[in-house]
């Protein structure tokens, strides 16, 4: 396949890009850290979004180059922006279920963070419940190592595809994301809401911080208010930038 092919070249060619978006306090609406999003630019067709590489990507195997890519630019990113005079603020970044396939996964987390010496505590990681389903043993091991050394973990898309909490007692979770599907409906939506509030509930039982994605309104984010929901991030308060765009932004908030 065409873009499989092109898909091989582009860490070479530099054709990738690491978008960021704000994850936000629910009252005070302050930045509290940010999600590092992959962007392609494909030299005849633009900018590619990740929902349409990403599996390629997994299947080829190509994943594994791109997702270290992928760390490695958030965290030398990160740690611009504090070389530039703003706070050092946690850098999520996501991993696919493949990537605790290779056994170099820790090793490789372990030099960028020593390269770009950020600390582990401003680093994490965002995993759907398919890597319980695909690989537990070696992610447990892996997820397990990097709590140790302070990396956060944030269980991505809560309540869809898989739809498992095991996840939650398998690994050492620090967050919770609950999908964008459910926030969509809010308030009118009453399965919606209903799901929202228990994850919200069930989170705040288990000690664990929460965040809502996909918040575009007014009437969305006055419901998370209400049901005290911590964090917060989507299209209402900035779409995913550009790291010089985003370092506007984090000069504007200052
Ligand atoms: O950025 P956007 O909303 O288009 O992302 C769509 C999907 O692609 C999301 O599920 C997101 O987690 C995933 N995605 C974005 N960036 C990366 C990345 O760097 N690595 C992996 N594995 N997935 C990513
Ligand atoms: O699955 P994951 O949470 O990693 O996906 C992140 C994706 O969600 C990013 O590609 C980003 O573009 C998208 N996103 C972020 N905020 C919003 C939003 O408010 N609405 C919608 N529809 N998508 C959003
Ligand atoms: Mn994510
Ligand atoms: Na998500």
């Amino acid at each position: 396949r065409a873009l499989e092919a092109d898909l091989k070249n582009a860490l070479h060619n530099h054709e990738f890009e690491m978008f960021y978006q704000a994850k936000l306090d629910s009252q005070s609406v302050e930045i509290i850290g940010m999600e590092a999003l992959i962007r392609w630019h494909h030299p005849n067709l633009g900018l590619v979004e990740p929902v349409d590489f990403i599996s390629i990507a997994e299947d080829t195997g190509l994943i594994i180059p791109i997702g270290k890519w992928v760390i490695e630019t958030a965290c030398r990113q990160n740690m611009q922006w504090l070389k530039n005079g703003n706070r050092l603020l946690p850098i999520a970044v996501n991993l696919s279920p493949k990537q605790f396939n290779d056994e170099r996964l820790l090793d490789d987390i372990l030099k960028i963070l020593s390269e770009t010496q950020m600390p582990a505590e401003y680093l994490v990681v965002e995993i759907t419940e398919r890597v319980v389903v695909e690989d537990a043993v070696n992610a447990n091991k892996v997820l397990r190592a990097l709590k140790e050394l302070g990396v956060g973990l944030a269980i991505d898309d809560l309540g869809v595809g898989y739809s498992s909490f095991s996840s939650l007692e398998i690994f050492p979770v620090d967050s919770v994301k609950i999908d964008r599907s459910f926030i969509h409906g809010l308030p009118e939506n009453q399965s919606n809401s209903a799901i929202t509030e228990a994850i919200i509930n069930m989170a705040d039982r288990l000690g664990l911080n929460v965040i809502a994605e996909g918040v575009e309104t007014i009437e969305q984010l006055e419901f998370l208010r209400k049901y005290q929901c911590p964090q917060l991030q989507g299209f209402y308060f900035n779409k995913p930038m550009p790291a010089d765009e985003f370092e506007k932004y984090l000069n504007n908030s200052k």
